[in-house]
């Protein structure tokens, strides 16, 4: 680590005033050159830690940037790892004031529930399906805390992934005699197509996206808890939205979640 406690607390408060008050701020590596991954996820558990100290709960965890649509549109290629908290959950159907936030953009993703603790390394495809639950359809909304969404990854780890609300819905479906690769994913804005895809877009798998996180996971000596919802990560690029939009995600045998910006 090149930065210390201090820093870290700092930088983190920053981070975090800045999504409680919806404010941009310029990517922290513009003052800290120097950082490097450990300091980046270290500021992201410090804005966590700071929560919990207020009461909030770990929800869920992400994966993010895992789609070629993703990393493109961000000009990224690896992927990145995040948590959730309690109040970023958004009923299905519910409303997103537009006003709390700086300039949220729409990911359709496929969320899986485990059942079994995975850890990795060496978590692959095959173990995250046998201790899959169940999957969903999710909305996540995410709202980069950074000026335009201009972020280096070391900047966005640090700032959770971009994580602000989540949606889920549609059915709770076993993964048995699914294949998530060829699931159809169509999101709606307003009635109309804005995103299309497939699970496959995910890394090949969407259950990839879970291994990779197990395995994020196992080098800090952590694992994914039995019974943690995951979203896997946008399978196309993020639709920005405006006061006023529905957005509906429908996805093939796993039903529909929608939500309204206001
Ligand atoms: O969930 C995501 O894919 C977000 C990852 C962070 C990058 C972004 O803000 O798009
Ligand atoms: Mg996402």
């Amino acid at each position: 680590m090149n930065l210390n406690q201090q820093t870290i607390a700092q930088l983190a408060e920053h981070l975090e005033n800045a999504e409680l008050q919806a404010h941009e701020v310029i990517k922290i590596t513009e003052a800290h050159p120097d950082m490097d991954w450990d300091d980046a996820y270290a500021i992201q558990y410090e804005i966590l830690r700071r929560k919990l100290a207020r009461g909030a709960k770990v929800v869920g965890l992400k994966a993010g940037l895992t789609s070629h649509g993703k990393m493109k549109q961000m000009g990224v290629s690896t992927p990145v790892f995040g948590w959730l908290v309690d109040y970023f959950s958004v009923p299905d159907g519910g409303e997103i004031k537009h006003s709390e936030l700086i300039h949220p953009k729409v990911e359709p993703e496929i969320v899986f529930v485990t059942k079994k603790a995975l850890k990795g390394p060496g978590c692959h495809i095959g173990g995250v399906l046998a201790a899959t639950d169940f999957v969903m359809p999710g909305i996540e909304i995410i709202d980069s805390r950074y000026k335009d969404f201009k972020f280096d990854l070391k900047s966005v780890i640090a700032d959770n992934c971009s994580s602000t609300r989540f949606v889920l819905g549609g059915q709770a479906t076993p993964v048995a005699g699914l294949d998530l690769r060829t699931l159809g994913v169509v999101m709606e804005k307003n009635g109309e197509p804005v995103a299309i895809g497939a699970g496959a877009a995910v890394l090949g798998h969407p259950a990839a996206a879970i291994a990779a996180l197990a395995n994020h996971l196992g080098a800090r000596g952590e694992e994914i808890p039995a019974g943690t919802m995951i979203l896997s990560g946008g399978v196309t690029e993020a639709i920005a939205v405006a006061p006023g939009d529905h957005v509906t995600l429908r996805i093939q045998s796993l039903g529909t979640v929608s939500t309204r910006f206001i």
